[in-house]
Parts: C-alpha cells; structure tokens; sequence
C-alpha cells in the first residue's frame, strides 16, 4: 500500500506561560464539541425509536450500519460452543493468561461490608450487593475486540451478578453471527446469553428489554463496556434508566517524558492507540524539546510502515492529537491533570513518583516497560476507561461498578433517646414538626 504523508502532531508551546487548571482545560488538545453534540443527537433518536419499534427496527439498523440481513438476534449455545472450540491455541491462552490476570485484579476490588457504633446501641453498617442483572457491551467497527469481552464480563462476575447478557454487534463475514473469538471469549468466561446488536441501539435494547423470535431479552440494571462516540453517548442518555460505567468513548493516550525516555517507546505507544479509530488523540508532554523532536522522528519512521498507516495518520494530525511543550516537569504534570487522559504513561525520572503527583487520569501506567497496550491485553488491569476528560470524576470498569451499597441503621431504644432532643430541635427548625412527634412517640410517649 502507497504510504500516506508522514504524520503531523501540531505542537502546542507551553513554555514561558504559566496558566491555571481552568486555561489548561481549553488548550489542550481535544475532540470539537460537534463531534459529541451530533453523535447524542442521532443516539437519542435511535434509543427512542428501539423503544418504540423493537426487534424489526434492530433488523433495519443491523442491514444498515453492518450491511447483515439477520435472523434470530440471540447467538444459540451451539454457535458459541463451536467458537470455543475452533480457538486458535496461541490465542485462547492470551485470553486465559488475560482471564486470570484480570479475575485476580477484580477479586481485590471487591469492597468489604463495614459496620461501625457511632455512639453505643447506635449501629450502621454499609452492605454492598451486586446489581440483579447486567448488560455488557463489546464493540465491533474498525477492530473486533474479545479482549473486551474478559474486561466487562470478568468484574461482574467477581462481583457476584447472578445474570449477564452480551452484546456486540452482527458481522456480515461470519453470516451475520458475531465474531467468532468474541463468542470463543465468551464461552471460555461462561457467559451464555449473547445477542448479536451493535451499536447505540444495543445499549437500548439492554435498558428496555426487546422480545425477539421467541426470546426475551430482559431490561439490565446496570450497562458497561467501551465503543465510540455513539455508544459513549448512548450511555449518558440513558443513565438513569440505567447504572452505566464511565464514558469509554474513543480512545486516548497521554504521555509525560523527559530526557530519560526511550523515543521510540514513546512513538510506538501513541501510533498504538491512534491505530484505533481516525478520531483516536495521542498526546506528548515533555519539557524537553530534545526528547520531542526524537518522538517526533520516531513516528515519522514507523507511522509509514505500520499496518493502520492512514488512520494513524490522521489521528495524529487531528485537532485531538499533539506534542505540548512545558517549562518543567511540574507543568507537564499540571497538563495531564487537565487533560485527564484515558490512559497516561510516564517516562521519566522516578516515574512512580511522578505517577503520585497526578490526580487524573483512567489508569496511569507507570516506565518504560508498561507499556498501555499490556493493560489493553494483559496485564490484570481493566481496558474500559473514561475518555473525553471525564477521568476527572469517574474511574475505570472494576467491580463496584457492578455492585451498590445499602446503608443499615439498627439503634436501640436507649441510643435513640439519648439524642431525641436533638433531632426534635432541628425538626422544628425545618418546620417538619411531624419528624420530631415519630422520635417523641419513641422518647416521650406522645
Ligand atoms: N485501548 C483500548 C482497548 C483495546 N485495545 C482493546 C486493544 N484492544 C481502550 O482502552
Ligand atoms: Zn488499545
């Protein structure tokens, strides 16, 4: 294939500012803001029109978007089994190795019930429980990805959730089933519900249930799993139907290096991530011009040559893609706080120091042999991450995310007394006299 030009990452010349947390937001580098107005737009028309039409409008969107005339929309067992069991070997054990890794991970994020006495005989406890039932949801579009599969399905299942359904979306090369190491992953982790819808319409279908040729797909309590802008936004429409992780929408890296960095490390971890979508960011912050000009020559040499070479290209030459030069080490890490990456590595001088200092990111990864391609695979940490800056508020896919917590109060008769007054105090305050007569009933008898 003729190889596209080289790649441009646009420089952005922080040195000799110095600009607040607020500035930082708006000059690094992002996606427009049309680009997520237009994609909620269209995701709300198709969540509204899921609602109404069901099962034959899922058929339409299939022959639209995936070019699939499809069948029954629920995977049988039988396809599921049979994947399992064409796996390539080499394959089926990096899924294992990613099973295990992850399963261990997950199992160490599970929160302990906590009882305390705030005062004697006044007792709370915080119980957690897993959700009744959840929707896991594996993108297809310009990769396909079982390795999403082990990062939505494992947390739920070590968060104890008695019920699962997956969905991905109908590929027309495989007969409109679902690719066939998606359905191998799921078979291997034991998930047997899998219905093959794509898109923003599966994460409807998942909210409000659909019936199909006999079979029901029963409304989730909860929704996961990365996609682009469309399923992101999908997500945010339908939260409060549903619980839903954080925005895992098109992916993004960001890196701080300084002289100590390996260049070449540094450039082949960007064009990784930029390999998976045009509208993918890839971003360097470094205060060292030396090290920037050594990525930057390092890219040039291996965006040519690498398979994805022209969406590479244009993900890093992208207004969402660049290099950031600082002052310093402090100011590099200022940015990447602002911009709170999806994934951040760190190349520099006592990384793990600098990794302590940085309060955003979705999963920070730490040296030069950390590289966010392991955690895309291998490396027990979860994939689903929050993109578009929301690594400010919200954390990667783990098991809470699956689970909620139900607070107890148990006081007896001699703890509610003791402090009856002053409830009865503060009740009369807000004008809810009613309040204070249930603790005065107890205390009083009246
Ligand atoms: N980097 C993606 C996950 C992924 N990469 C799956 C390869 N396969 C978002 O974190
Ligand atoms: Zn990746």
């Amino acid at each position: 294939t003729q190889s596209p030009a080289a790649p441009m990452l646009r420089t952005i010349d922080l040195r000799g500012t110095s600009h607040s947390y607020k500035e930082l937001r708006q000059i690094v580098p992002r996606q427009t803001s049309d680009y997520v107005g237009n994609a909620l737009a269209t995701v709300e028309d198709i969540i509204a029109r899921v609602r109404a039409d069901g099962a034959p409008y899922l058929r339409e969107l299939s022959q639209r978007f995936d070019g699939v005339t499809q069948g029954a929309l629920r995977v049988p067992q039988s396809s599921i089994d049979g994947a399992v069991a064409a796996l390539d070997p080499a394959v089926r054990e990096g899924l294992e190795i990613a099973i295990a890794r992850t399963r261990a991970f997950a199992a160490a994020q599970r929160p302990d019930d906590k009882t305390i006495e705030v005062a004697p005989g006044a007792k709370l406890t915080n119980r957690w429980t897993p959700v009744r039932r959840a929707g896991v949801y594996v993108p297809g579009g310009l990769a396909v990805y079982p390795s999403s599969v082990i990062m939505n399905t494992v947390p739920a299942q070590a968060a104890d959730v008695g019920s699962l359904v997956l969905c991905t979306p109908p590929q027309k090369e495989f007969g409109g089933l679902p690719h066939p190491t998606i359905l191998a992953a799921a078979g291997l982790l034991g998930v047997t519900e899998v219905w093959a819808i794509g898109g923003a319409q599966a994460l409807a279908a998942m909210a409000y249930g659909i019936d199909d040729d006999g079979e029901t797909l029963e409304p989730v309590d909860t929704i996961t799993g990365p996609g682009n802008i469309f399923v992101a936004m999908a997500k945010r429409a339908l939260q409060g139907v549903v619980g839903v992780d954080g925005e895992a929408g098109t992916t993004e890296i960001a890196v701080i290096a300084d002289d100590t960095a390996t260049p070449d490390y540094v450039a082949a971890d960007l064009i990784s991530q930029a390999e998976h979508d045009p509208n993918a960011g890839s971003i360097l912050i470094t205060h060292s011009s030396a090290l920037a000009k050594a990525v930057t020559e390092a890219i040039t040499s291996r965006a040519a040559s690498t398979k994805h070479a022209e969406r590479v290209a244009t993900a890093l030459s992208g207004p969402q893609s660049g290099i950031i030069l600082t002052n310093s080490l402090d100011q590099s890490i200022a940015v990447a706080d602002a911009y709170a990456a999806e994934h951040l590595e760190i190349h520099t001088e006592d990384a793990a120091a600098v990794a302590a200092r940085v309060r955003n990111a979705g999963a920070i990864f730490i040296g030069g042999f950390s590289p966010v391609p392991l955690g895309d695979y291998a490396a027990g940490s979860n994939h689903v991450l929050p993109t578009g800056g929301s690594a400010a508020f919200a954390s990667g896919l783990n098991t809470t995310v699956f689970m909620k917590a139900v607070q107890l109060i148990e006081y007896s008769e001699e703890a509610l007394a003791e402090i009856g007054d002053a409830i009865v105090a503060v009740a009369e305050d807000e004008d809810l006299p009613a309040h204070g007569e249930a603790i005065t009933a107890r205390t009083k008898g009246n």
